[in-house]
C-alpha cells in the first residue's frame, strides 16, 4: 500500500470496534449526538443503541449519566480510533478535572474485533466494561453476541450473570 496515499496509521483491513458513549454535563443527548456524528468520520457506522439514563457508578457523587453504545466497521488501527474519540472529546471542551468525575462526553474503546490489546492508556476489551451495566445494556441492544476475548462469553452472557445494583433505564 502506498504509505502516502494513507498518512494516517491503518492497518487496512476493516474491523469492527464497540464503542461506549457517555455525558452527564451539558445537553447530555445533544452531546452524544454530537459525538456520534464526528465518530462518522472514522468508519462506516453499524448500529447505535438508544440512550440509557444511568445512575453513576464508581464515583457515585456526580450527576446522572446518558450512555450509549455503537459500533463501527473501521480500517483505523485502534490506537488511530482512540486518539480519534480523544480529539473529538477534547474538541467538545471536555476538560479532565477528576477521574472518573463529570464530563460533556467520555468515548471509550469496549471491543475490537477479537483483539486483546494490553498498551499504555490503550486497553482492550475495556478492562471494566464486564462490570458496567451501563456499557453492557446498551451494548447488548446491538451486539448480544459479540465475544469478550479474555472472559470468553458473549456480552448477553455478561449482562445476564451481572449482579443486581446500577439502574439503567432506556429513555
Ligand atoms: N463513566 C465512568 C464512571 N462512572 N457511571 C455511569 N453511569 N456512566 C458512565 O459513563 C460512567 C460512570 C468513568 O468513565
Ligand atoms: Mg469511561
Ligand atoms: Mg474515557
Amino acid at each position: 500500500m502506498d504509505s502516502t496515499a494513507h498518512p494516517r496509521e491503518t492497518d487496512g483491513v476493516a474491523e469492527i470496534a464497540y464503542l461506549s458513549l457517555g455525558a452527564n454535563m451539558g445537553d447530555r443527548a445533544a452531546n452524544l449526538r454530537a459525538a456520534i456524528e464526528q465518530l462518522k468520520a472514522a468508519g462506516s457506522l453499524c448500529a447505535v443503541s438508544g440512550f440509557y439514563e444511568t445512575q453513576p457508578v464508581e464515583l457515585a457523587d456526580q450527576p446522572w449519566f446518558l450512555n450509549c453504545a455503537l459500533a463501527i466497521e473501521t480500517c483505523r488501527s485502534p490506537r488511530d480510533l482512540l486518539n480519534f474519540a480523544l480529539a473529538i472529546e477534547a474538541g467538545m471542551g471536555r476538560l479532565r478535572l477528576r477521574d472518573k468525575g463529570p464530563r460533556q462526553i467520555d468515548i471509550d474503546l469496549l471491543l475490537f474485533g477479537g483483539r486483546v490489546i494490553a498498551e499504555p492508556k490503550l486497553n482492550v476489551p475495556h478492562p471494566a466494561m464486564h462490570r458496567r451495566r451501563f456499557v453492557l445494556a446498551p451494548l447488548a441492544e446491538i451486539a448480544p453476541n459479540a465475544l469478550h476475548p479474555l472472559l470468553n462469553k458473549t456480552v448477553a452472557e455478561l449482562l445476564n450473570t451481572l449482579e443486581e445494583g446500577q439502574i439503567v433505564r432506556r429513555v
